[in-house]
């Protein structure tokens, strides 16, 4: 199914940002000394928000059912990869951005193959703007779907889970937000300020500064604890980015891929770093059942599998990647990620329909690991489409 992109629209924006603006600046107040200043909330656009509530009720019902065996482990929740382009995350939650000045915050998906993480789908593009002293801005996403017409939602339950990821790309050579972690606490399934805990740590704790940065992608992982207030993890209710106004860098872009919660990277990081981190086995890629060789024929709907070990044999691994290639490994493109680490077996659905006939197409699997290694099988090449 192709989604169509629906860009971040500012009157979708406009109706709850001044409760947002309101309850954010109350909780930097909390967390630093300055004083904020606090816009008032803006009634325009409220009929239109209604509307837009509605539709959304409707979208979360009608695509963001889960499918789950009833045995297997989830190690991982992804909560947006973006790739559908919607202001919606993988959980139903609605995400967006501050775009009110001072202090913005304007979110979009990038348009593939620019700035995207794995070259296709999308990527969350964050422009903001806290030039002026004292401004703030934020980026959030609902760690779950509103239900109703109400603004409640079923929170999100962490338990087992030890870690929060996501990929970060940015020119700045000073990239600095915070990142929180809120908690229900009356039950109510709703944050409000005061009722409810907040929890933040510095991106700059968990991310290098690289001087090859620019174009390049890096994994960033915070361990859950690092959030210290939060004392119940089985009631998230929200996920946020924040930008406040510093000496430098209070203008820039970032992109942000795959925001998920994981589990065991306290075991991760017990293996000896000096034992190599295994790529999916050669020789064990498979299209609807058969094995993939040299001049293989695929077709529009291609089910592609791989053997690789999995969590229990290897505990750095968090997912199995696949790529294809249109240009001999010049470039590979992202086409799913399989994130069941229970079994030796990877699959992924390659819908291969705006793939050209007349090219030679070359494809792999690549082992991920929790803290962003990458090891990548052997490619099977020369692969034609047939229609
Ligand atoms: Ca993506
Ligand atoms: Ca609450
Ligand atoms: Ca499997």
């Amino acid at each position: 199914m192709k989604s169509k992109s629906v860009f971040f629209l500012p009157a979708f924006a406009e109706c709850e940002k001044g409760i947002r603006r309101r309850f954010v600046a109350d909780m930097l107040r909390r967390v630093s000394p300055k004083n904020v200043k606090i816009p008032w909330l803006s009634s325009r656009g409220a009929s239109l928000f209604i509307f837009l509530l509605a539709l959304s009720i409707v979208g979360a019902q009608y695509s963001f059912a889960q499918t789950s065996s009833s045995k297997a482990e989830n190690f991982t929740i992804l909560v947006d990869d973006f790739n559908k382009g919607i202001t919606y995350n993988s959980l139903g939650g609605k995400n967006q951005g501050d775009e009110e000045l001072p202090g913005g915050c304007v979110p979009s998906f990038t348009v593939p193959p620019v700035s995207t993480r794995g070259l296709t789908g999308h990527s969350l593009k964050l422009d903001y703007n806290v030039t002026i002293k004292g401004s703030f801005s934020f980026y959030y996403t609902l760690l779950g779907a509103q239900q109703g017409e109400t603004k409640s939602m079923v929170p999100l339950n962490l338990e087992g889970y030890d870690y929060l990821s996501f990929w970060v790309m940015s020119p700045l050579e000073n990239l600095n937000f915070k990142i929180f972690l809120y908690q229900d606490q009356d039950d109510d399934g709703e944050m409000i300020l005061g009722r409810d805990i907040s929890s933040t740590v510095k991106l700059p704790t968990y991310y290098n500064y690289q001087p090859d940065r620019i174009g390049k992608w890096q994994k960033v992982v915070i361990p859950l604890e690092d959030f210290g207030t939060i004392y119940d993890f089985t009631k998230m209710l929200e996920l946020a980015f924040t930008f406040e106004s510093r000496a430098v860098e209070n203008e820039g872009t970032l992109f942000v891929d795959d925001i998920l919660f994981g589990k065991g990277l306290k075991k991760a990081l017990e293996v000896d770093k000096t034992l190599p981190f295994v790529a999916p086995y050669g020789g064990t890629l498979k299209s609807d059942n058969a094995a993939l060789t040299q001049e293989s024929i695929l077709s529009d709907k291609n089910n592609i599998s791989v053997e690789a070990p999995s969590r229990d044999q290897e505990s750095r691994l968090e997912s199995v990647r696949f790529e294809y290639s249109p240009d001999k490994g010049l470039t590979w493109h992202t086409i799913a990620t399989d994130y069941d680490l229970n079994d030796n077996v990877y699959t992924v659905e390659w819908d291969a329909k705006g793939l050209n006939e007349k090219l030679a197409y070359s494809l792999r699997a690549v082992s991920c690991s929790i803290l962003g290694e990458e090891a990548f099988g052997e490619p099977v090449v020369n692969l034609h489409i047939e229609r």
